[in-house]
């Protein structure tokens, strides 16, 4: 198996629970700075040029939230998901939330354009994404987050994706000691052996 990964971008999330899974699994960096998601050869792989990419025995997949559901069913021993029907559908649902909305506003903070031709246009969709962000993040901290993990006492992919998106408050001039929730889970998830792992294979700090 293959993960196709940029260093702190959401193929972190997909590297951490292989981690967690004890998967067998190999790297292959894709270079933003040389535009390398742009390239065929990676656009072979996923025409929308964007990582994640897990290259598997059946065949590629894209999309955090699928990639995610793949791992904790295809490692069952690992715990990653769950077989109750209210809960993978909460899963599910949390997951949605982080994929179509948390990292949508993100994306409008550091891409604004996808969205805009004007200048001045694109300035405003990224100031207004710090605020949206930050309304994101006091649903995720008032709503979703029960504790001590996502989902409550059983830890699962939900974790590694708050983790993330958690991560990224910083690099949009948000702090995590806002939500105090929110921080406590980070604190816990910098812990973790897995992610130990996963931030020295990227190279990244804590
Ligand atoms: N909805 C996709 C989003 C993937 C995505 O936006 N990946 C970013 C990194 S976090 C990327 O590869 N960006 C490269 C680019 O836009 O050129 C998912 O959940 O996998």
């Amino acid at each position: 198996m293959f993960l196709y990964y940029a260093p702190n971008a959401c193929s972190l999330v997909v590297h951490i629970a292989l981690e967690e899974a004890a998967a067998t699994y190999e790297l292959i960096r894709v270079d933003f700075a040389n535009k390398g998601q742009r390239a065929p050869e990676f656009l072979a792989k996923n025409p929308l040029g964007r990582v994640p990419v897990l290259e598997t025995e059946h065949g590629l997949l894209t999309e955090v939230p699928a990639i995610l559901t793949y791992i904790s069913l295809a490692y069952p021993d690992a715990k990653l998901g769950t077989f109750d029907p209210y809960m993978a559908a909460r899963l599910a649902s949390f997951q949605a939330f982080l994929s179509s909305t948390v990292h949508v506003t993100f994306a409008h903070y550091f891409r604004p354009e996808r969205w805009a031709d004007d200048e001045c246009a694109r300035k405003a969709i990224s100031l207004k994404a710090v605020n949206t962000y930050a309304q994101n993040f006091r649903m995720i901290e008032e709503h979703w987050f029960v504790g001590p993990w996502v989902m409550g006492d059983h830890f699962t992919t939900a974790d590694p994706y708050l983790y993330l998106m958690a991560r990224w408050l910083s690099r949009i001039g948000l702090s995590v000691s806002s939500f105090p929730r929110i921080e406590q889970h980070l604190r816990q998830m910098s812990a973790r052996p897995s992610v130990i792992r996963t931030l020295k294979q990227e190279e990244l700090e804590q």
